[in-house]
C-alpha cells in the first residue's frame, strides 16, 4: 500500500528522490482570478452567490450574528468545552513567551535607533471547513493574534450544508470561548478576496493567515501585496525519522493520523531498519483497514507523496529529513533529544514515544499552524510576530547628525545620488565640513 524508496549507498541531493505532494498553486490562480474580481466589484452579493455555487447554501448575511455564536457555547458538549479551554490555556503560555519587547540602541551620543513591535491592525483568520471541520485551528490563529495584541481579530469559515447552511457549531463555540465576535460564513477563495477588499459587511483586513485548500492558497497569492499573508498552506505532512526503537503500532498510528485530514496528505518514514519498515507495513495494513477514515487514509497512503525511506543509518536519516523540511517531524530513535538537535529543518519538532503529532495538534501548547510543502527551509509556523512589524525609530540630534554627514554624502555621490547628499547639507547651511561641493 505504501511505496519504499531505497535510499541505501545514494549520494547526492536526496530532495530529487524524496516523495513530495503536488499542489500547484499556479494552476488554480486562474480559477480563483474571476472569483476575487467578482468580490471586488459586487462584495456581498457576489459572496452569496459563489456561496450557493460552492458550499451549496444560501446565505441571508454573510457575518454571523452574535446570538448564534453565543448559542454555540452552550450546546457544546461539556468535554470538548474543557479540552478546548485547556488547549488554550495551553497555547496562551507558550505563545505569550513570544511576544516581543522594543528595544532602543544608542548609535552615539545623540543618535538612537528604536525598534517598536505594534501589531497589526486587523487580521483575517481562515479555519478550513472541508474534509474535517477544525475548532482547534480557531485555537491556533486566534491565541497568536491576541497575544500580538491584535485589535480586530474577524474568523471566517465555510458555511456547512450538513448544519443547517451554519458556519459548525464547534468552530462557533471555539470562538465564543476565545472571545471573538466577529465571524463570517464564508469559505474558499472569496473568503479571502472578503477579507482582502472589504465588502458592505465586512471591513478589510491588513493580514490573512490560516490553512486552507489549494483555492485558498491561491487567492492567497493573488491577493498577498494588498494583504499580508502566513503562507500558502499545502496538504499536512508528517515525516518519522526511527532506528529500530520505534514502535512499529505507534509509528503507524502517527503516519495514519495525518494521512487522516486529506487523500493529498503525506505520510514519509525514515528509517536504517528493515525490520521496523516490514513491521511498520504491517501495522499499516491492519490499522488502516480499522480506523473511520479508511477510505482517504489509504489513498494519502498509497500516493506518491508518502512512503518509507530505507537508509543507511542515522547520518542519512538526518541528511534525508533535513532536506525534505517536513511540516511535522517525528524523532523515534534511542536519545531521540539529541537527534532532535541537529535537524534544522521541520515546522515543528516532536521528540520521542510520548510526543506524538496529534497531540501537538490540539494541546501542546505549540502552535499547529506549519510550513509544508518543504517550506520549512525558510519560514516557520504561526506564531506573535506572524502579527507584529517591527518599525524602526530613528532619533537623531544636529551634532549626531553632523557627525555622520560627510560619510553619507559621500555614499550618496558614490550612487550618483546627489540629492540625497543634499538633503544632508540642507541642514548645515550646504557647509558640511569636508563634504563635497556639488
Ligand atoms: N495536523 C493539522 C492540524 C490539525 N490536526 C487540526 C487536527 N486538527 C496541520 O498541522
Ligand atoms: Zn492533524
Amino acid at each position: 500500500m505504501i511505496s519504499r524508496i531505497d535510499l541505501r549507498g545514494a549520494t547526492g541531493d536526496p530532495r530529487d528522490l524524496l516523495p513530495r505532494a503536488e499542489f500547484d498553486v499556479e494552476a488554480a490562480l486562474e480559477k480563483v482570478r474571476p472569483i476575487c474580481e467578482d468580490v471586488r466589484h459586487r462584495g456581498v452579493a457576489a459572496l452569496v452567490e459563489l456561496t450557493e455555487r460552492f458550499d451549496g447554501v444560501r446565505l441571508e448575511r454573510t457575518r454571523v450574528p452574535e446570538a448564534e455564536i453565543t448559542a454555540a457555547l452552550e450546546t457544546l458538549d461539556p468535554k470538548v468545552r474543557a479540552a478546548l479551554e485547556e488547549s488554550i490555556r495551553r497555547a496562551r503560555l507558550v505563545h505569550r513567551e513570544q511576544r516581543r519587547t522594543d528595544h532602543t540602541t544608542q548609535v552615539v551620543p545623540g543618535g538612537t535607533v528604536s525598534e517598536r513591535w505594534v501589531p497589526v491592525d486587523r487580521v483575517g483568520l481562515y479555519v478550513p471547513g472541508g474534509l474535517a471541520v477544525y475548532p482547534s485551528s480557531v485555537v491556533m490563529n486566534v491565541v497568536p493574534a491576541q497575544e500580538a495584541g491584535v485589535p480586530g481579530i474577524a474568523v471566517t469559515s465555510p458555511p456547512q450544508k450538513d448544519f443547517g447552511g451554519r458556519v459548525h457549531p464547534a468552530i462557533l463555540a471555539a470562538c465564543a470561548l476565545l472571545g471573538v465576535s466577529e465571524v463570517y460564513a464564508v469559505g474558499g477563495a472569496q473568503a479571502i478576496a472578503m477579507f482582502a477588499y472589504g465588502t458592505a459587511e465586512c471591513a478589510p483586513v491588513n493580514l490573512v493567515t490560516g490553512p486552507g485548500n489549494i483555492y485558498v492558497a491561491a487567492a492567497k497569492r493573488l491577493l498577498k501585496g494588498r494583504i499580508g499573508i502566513d503562507a500558502e498552506a499545502g496538504p499536512t505532512e508528517i515525516a518519522i525519522l526511527a532506528d529500530d526503537s520505534a514502535v512499529p503500532a505507534e509509528v503507524a498510528a502517527d503516519l495514519i493520523s495525518q494521512a487522516e485530514h486529506d487523500p493529498m496528505a503525506a505520510s514519509v518514514l525514515v528509517t536504517d531498519s528493515l525490520t521496523l519498515a516490514d513491521a511498520v507495513e504491517v501495522e499499516l495494513e491492519s490499522q488502516v483497514a480499522k480506523t473511520k477514515h479508511r477510505e482517504r487514509v489509504g489513498q494519502a497512503l498509497a500516493g506518491r507523496q508518502s512512503g518509507i525511506v530505507l537508509v543507511d543509518g542515522l547520518e542519512q536519516g538526518l541528511a534525508v529529513v533535513n532536506a525534505y523540511a517536513a511540516e511535522h517531524l517525528e524523532i523515534q530513535t534511542r536519545d531521540a533529544a539529541a537527534v532532535a538537535a541537529r535537524v534544522r529543518n521541520a515546522g515543528a519538532i516532536f521528540v520521542g514515544r510520548y510526543a506524538p503529532v496529534s497531540l501537538g495538534d490540539y494541546a501542546a501548547g505549540s502552535n499547529h499552524v506549519l510550513p509544508t510543502g518543504g517550506c520549512a527551509c525558510h519560514s516557520s509556523g504561526l506564531s506573535v510576530q506572524s502579527f507584529l512589524r517591527g518599525i524602526h525609530v530613528i532619533d537623531y540630534s544636529r551634532e549626531a547628525l553632523a557627525e555622520i554627514a560627510e560619510h553619507v554624502v559621500n555614499l550618496a555621490n558614490a550612487e550618483d545620488l546627489p540629492g540625497h547628499g543634499d538633503a544632508i547639507r540642507a541642514r548645515f547651511d550646504w557647509t558640511v565640513p569636508g563634504s563635497p561641493v556639488t
